[in-house]
């Protein structure tokens, strides 16, 4: 009996460890020259321009093309994705992005659901953070450890800006990445390593 009870729990954990990878996002780096595949609600955001253009240090990893926000209303200025996969309990995930500091030192990232299955302008937060971001390239990162109140949830990510930003944010090379939380992984290997003793 005791030995069903851990297969199965080991079952279950092996179902989350599953979930591991990475969780594709379109046009994460702006490579098609435009930003037809992220969503805003205001027209024409963000603008796509080449990096040979407007080169600050560290891009040499970037691609040919990048995205920048400039000044605007955080309740309509940003920009999103849906992911087509939802969000699993116990789940980490993380959202990365490259940034540079184009006359705005602040970055925004964000990960969250569609209130409105489907409808990215109900874009709901679950978590969000903003950087103090330097003028040349870096990669900056965001992590949300999934509870059971978001599974289900069409996993949406958005990238800045601020109500009160004045100047440009520089984005690039966006990347979204899920693995067990660390404590349910250990979880995981430890039962599946009782089970092999057995
Ligand atoms: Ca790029």
């Amino acid at each position: 009996m005791k030995q069903i009870v851990l297969m199965c729990l080991a079952a279950v954990c092996c179902a989350f460890l599953a979930q591991a990878g990475t969780i594709p996002l379109l046009n994460p780096g702006f490579e098609t020259g435009n930003a037809a595949s992220w969503f805003s609600p205001q027209a024409g955001l963000p603008g796509v321009v080449p990096h040979a253009t407007y080169p600050h240090a560290n891009n040499e990893t970037l691609g040919t093309y990048f995205a920048y926000y400039s000044a605007g209303d955080f309740a309509t200025s940003w920009c999103g994705q849906k992911t087509g996969t939802n969000f699993v309990a116990n789940n980490r995930y993380t959202l990365a992005a490259w940034m540079s500091n184009g006359g705005s030192a602040s970055g925004f990232l964000d990960i969250g659901y569609c209130a409105t299955p489907g409808d990215l302008s109900t874009f709901t937060s679950l978590t969000s953070a903003t950087y103090a971001i330097t003028v040349p390239w870096a990669q900056y990162s965001l992590v949300y450890d999934a509870p059971l109140s978001a599974a289900g949830k069409e996993v949406c990510v958005r990238f800045p800006t601020k109500t009160g930003n004045t100047g440009g944010t520089w984005v690039d090379q966006m990347s979204l990445e899920v693995v067990p939380e660390p404590a349910l992984g250990l979880c995981a290997l430890g039962l599946l390593a009782l089970l092999r003793r057995r």
